[in-house]
């Protein structure tokens, strides 16, 4: 950057210590106590102006600041041996990093939601005790030995597999995201929800593994001339069922027993779930234990009436299926609070259910003028693309939004533009370009923008 320059501003990043009955914007960073925070605020003005004038740790010196004038114990001691925790575990500073679930969301939390941190995460992965959790009658820790997966219907030979026979199959390894079909519902309503985590959190993306279902199918003889669609059926108490075109089933869809490099959480499907790119979660179905192929689609209650959208004409569309093109800024987002002006990396995630991204524009005066942000590798079809954009904040009131563009040239919507094709009484599939309002004092929070 030439000339002066600028000041690092600071975020007092993640909203993470609501606690489920308090939504109010009461925030603190990474559960820090108000004396501690003050400190850091101030060591970090120091930071920045010893950055301007390069000389950081002279600077610092200079101050008196006791984390470089002093040697801390970690220096000079015998740390931890290894395998002290088998399998490892986040730093005990980042406790307040969690799942949440939104009270009184639904009646029973085992038929409930929690939402993925996505202000406080990095990159595209989520890690996987951070993966969103939607479960419709509770979730199960099957044993995989137990388990089996039946394909049955027209095909020439009806099969029964066990863990061990599908896990010598040839497998892939694919990175996608998947988002509940009901993510960012509230903001049909205009409920303001206090951050990101509440907003779009039934988002998350991991690296998959397991057997393409087309290998599957091939397997059991599916018949080329007669079958359209499959049934894929889970195995907990909810009945979980949900039709998929033949020709979706045979392209990338996958039954998937590994997550991130290891076996499947059991929140999320453990012994095996399917995967089904770019689609609504819900046909994701976890603990998959049956795929019948058919000749039409089942109409079952999943698709018949529950995750269906209701239309102006008050008729009712089923079957949508694909996540259209969306994006949402993590940092600056609702709950956060910027402590000074200065700069900033605004940044944020960007996904399509119909391939890759292409670009992602941002605005930081309620969508009047636009710049493009940057696309961060690895850029993949159906999987979150990470975007930054440097932004100056001069300290006057601000509205952050990001709008995504994918490579089918689809550009995400303003939310009165959805609302003119959707209507008003919608519950699902919103994916309008979000606004986060910031104020002159630096709070931020969730505001619709028409
Ligand atoms: N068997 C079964 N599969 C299921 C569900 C369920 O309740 N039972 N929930 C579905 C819904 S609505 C979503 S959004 C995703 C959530 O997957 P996750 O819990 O791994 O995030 O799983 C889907 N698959
Ligand atoms: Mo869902």
């Amino acid at each position: 950057m030439a000339g002066e320059a600028p000041k690092a501003g600071r975020i007092l990043r993640a909203p993470e210590n609501f606690v489920d009955s308090q939504l109010a914007l009461d925030i603190t960073s990474h559960g820090l106590n108000d004396q501690r925070r003050s400190f850091l605020r101030k060591s970090f003005l120091a930071a920045g102006a010893a950055m301007a004038s390069g000389t950081a740790l002279a600077q610092a010196a200079a101050g008196g600041d006791p984390a470089i004038l002093k040697l801390p114990e970690h220096s000079t001691s015998l740390g931890k041996p290894v395998a002290s925790t088998p399998y490892g575990l986040p730093s005990r500073f980042e406790g307040a990093l969690q799942r949440r679930e939104s009270p009184g969301l639904t009646r029973v939390n085992a038929a409930s939601v929690s939402f993925t941190p996505l202000q406080s995460l990095f990159g595209i992965i989520t890690p996987s005790g951070l993966h969103f959790e939607r479960h419709h009658q509770g979730w199960h820790d099957i044993d995989p030995s137990q388990h089996r997966l039946m394909v049955n219907g027209l095909v020439r030979q009806q099969k029964i597999y066990t863990m061990d026979d599908l896990m010598r199959l040839p497998s892939v390894s694919r990175m996608h995201f998947i988002e509940c079909g009901a993510n960012t519902a509230m903001e049909w309503g205009n409920v303001a929800v206090p951050s990101v985590q509440y907003s779009h959190g039934m988002l998350s993306c991991s690296e998959f593994t397991g057997v393409p279902l087309s290998v599957l199918l091939e397997d059991c003889g599916y018949d080329k001339k007669t079958a359209r669609f499959v049934l894929a059926e889970g195995a907990d108490g909810s009945g979980m069922t949900r039709t998929i075109s033949i020709e979706r089933a045979l392209d990338d869809v996958i039954v998937a027993w590994a997550m991130n490099g290891e076996m499947l959480r059991p929140e999320n499907g453990y012994p095996l779930r399917l995967v089904v790119p770019g689609v609504q979660g819900v046909s994701w179905v976890k603990w998959l234990r049956r795929i019948e192929v058919g000749d039409q689609p089942y109409a079952t209650k999943d698709e018949a009436i529950h995750y269906i959208d209701a239309m102006p004409d008050g008729m009712y569309r089923q079957y949508t299926s694909v996540q259209e093109c969306k994006s949402v800024i993590t940092t600056p987002s609702a709950g956060q609070r910027l402590l000074d002006t200065g700069f900033y990396n605004i940044t944020g995630l960007a996904w399509s259910g119909r391939g890759k991204i292409k670009r992602v524009d941002v605005s930081t005066d309620g969508g009047r003028n636009w710049r493009t942000a940057r696309l961060e590798s690895p850029l993949l079809p159906k999987c979150l693309t990470r975007f930054n954009i440097d932004w100056t904040w001069d300290g006057a009131p601000a509205v952050l939004q990001a709008r995504a563009i994918d490579e089918t040239g689809y550009v995400q919507p303003k939310i009165n533009e959805l609302r003119a094709v959707r209507g008003t009484r919608s519950i699902y599939h919103n994916n309008a370009i979000q606004s986060w309002q910031v104020a002159a004092s630096g709070e931020v929070s969730n505001v619709q923008v028409y």
